[in-house]
């Protein structure tokens, strides 16, 4: 039996991965973070009790800025396949906490590659960093491939282009099987509720029950690249599965702004948005008139990532993968998913409790 260790199992491509794993036979190992609450959401539905014998999915406390800690999980577990999915993963808060950014999304892989080298495992353990479409930043070349020059634009992309760079000098280095999956945005009804796709399908299915009046946004015209989770963690797998790593770009190959976003949004909940104004001031009304977008310069990044569109033949010629969901299956998930949740909220408020009503 395989055994593999995943950082960030409790996010959600962590989610996706071990379910992924689980079902290919593998002995599942995740790193999880002390929290004041459980914040296992995701994984719940994959759980073991840790008294039951031969238990294949185990999770171990840890963090990706101690070193001591990573060394001691890798030496118990004895991995044949790391992935490192932990990070501080949300652009925006990089330029608020840069250097503990820098800590985990840039030491954390480093501090995992060195305790490889320090209990000799370079011929036994594989390793997989997740890289980003973050690192094109200011873009070169439309569409973006492996050969495209990086010029990223945040903290986050600065720590992730170290993280890129040591994966690849210790592959070249010391023989580490070692890879960098270039992953563009990919969503599905786990994406974090802050990053733009989620907090659009989750503000839209609440303003539609009347648990909410408005949605507040950025920067409208940013332009994605949106996959689905659940088809590129299987290529997180692959990847490691090939006779020699190599880096590869996963995309769609189709763009969408994020006013698409909430176009598609909407008209999956039998709303019509109409447009007014202009990028600063722009708002989004419903059939009746009412504004319930808005645009909110809090949300405008200090250096934005204006567009982002992948080009992932390497990944189809070398090996054969394809994504499998489309745009707007990948937005009617998200809306059906959210709208369930709104209602289970709107049932909870009908009987006097209070909602949970968090919005950023
Ligand atoms: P999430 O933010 O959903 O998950 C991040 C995971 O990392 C969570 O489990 C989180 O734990 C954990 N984590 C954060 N900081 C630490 C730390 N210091 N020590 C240990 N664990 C930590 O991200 P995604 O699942 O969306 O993304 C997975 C990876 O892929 C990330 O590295 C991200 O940067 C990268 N990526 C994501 C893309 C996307 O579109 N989703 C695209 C390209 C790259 P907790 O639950 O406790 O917060
Ligand atoms: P991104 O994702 O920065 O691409 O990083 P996010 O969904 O946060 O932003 C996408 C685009 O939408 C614009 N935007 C807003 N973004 C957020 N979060 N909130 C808003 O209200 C809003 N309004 C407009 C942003 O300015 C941006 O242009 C994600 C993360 O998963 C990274 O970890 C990963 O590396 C990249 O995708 C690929």
């Amino acid at each position: 039996m395989k055994r593999a260790l995943i950082t960030g199992i409790t996010g959600q491509d962590g989610a996706y991965l071990a379910e992924l794993l689980l079902e290919k036979g593998y002995e599942v190992h995740g790193i999880k973070r002390r929290a004041s609450l459980f914040n296992t959401d995701r994984i719940d539905h994959l759980y073991e009790d840790p008294h039951v014998d031969n238990r294949r999915l185990v999770l171990h406390y840890g963090d990706m800025t101690d070193a001591t800690n990573l060394i001691r999980i890798i030496q118990t577990v004895q991995p044949d396949e790391i992935y490192n999915l932990a990070a501080q993963s949300h652009v925006q808060v990089s330029f608020e906490t840069p250097e503990y950014t820098a800590n985990a999304d840039a030491m954390g892989p480093l501090r995992i590659l060195e305790a490889i080298r320090i209990l000799g495992l370079e011929k036994k353990t594989r390793f997989y960093q997740a890289s980003t479409s973050e690192l094109y930043g200011l873009v070169q070349e439309i569409p973006q491939k492996e050969t495209t020059p990086f010029y990223p634009r945040s903290p986050y992309a600065c720590a992730k282009l170290y993280a890129y760079w040591i994966t690849v000098n210790y592959r070249e280095a010391y023989g580490i099987y070692g890879c960098n999956g270039i992953l563009f945005n990919h969503e599905s009804p786990l994406r974090g509720e802050t990053f733009v796709t989620r907090k659009i399908t989750r503000a839209l299915a609440r303003i539609k029950l009347g648990l909410q009046d408005c949605l507040y946004l950025g920067n409208l015209s940013a332009l994605r690249d949106w996959g689905h989770a659940r088809d590129y963690v299987e290529m997180q797998w692959l990847m490691l599965q090939q006779p020699e790593p190599e880096d590869y770009v996963i995309a769609t190959g189709h763009q969408y702004s994020v006013r698409d976003f909430v176009n598609a949004a909407a008209e999956e909940l039998g709303m019509k948005i109409s447009w007014h104004g202009n990028e600063v001031d722009e708002t989004g009304c419903d059939q009746n008139g009412k504004v319930i977008v808005r645009v909110d310069p809090r949300y405008f990044r200090p250096t934005e990532v204006e567009t982002l569109l992948g080009d992932p033949s390497k990944a189809h010629q070398k090996l054969g993968w394809k994504p499998r969901t489309s745009f707007q299956e990948l937005v009617a998930e998200m809306v059906r998913e959210d709208l369930k949740s709104a209602e289970r909220d709107e049932l909870v408020k009908k009987h006097g409790y209070k909602a949970f009503d968090y919005h950023e």
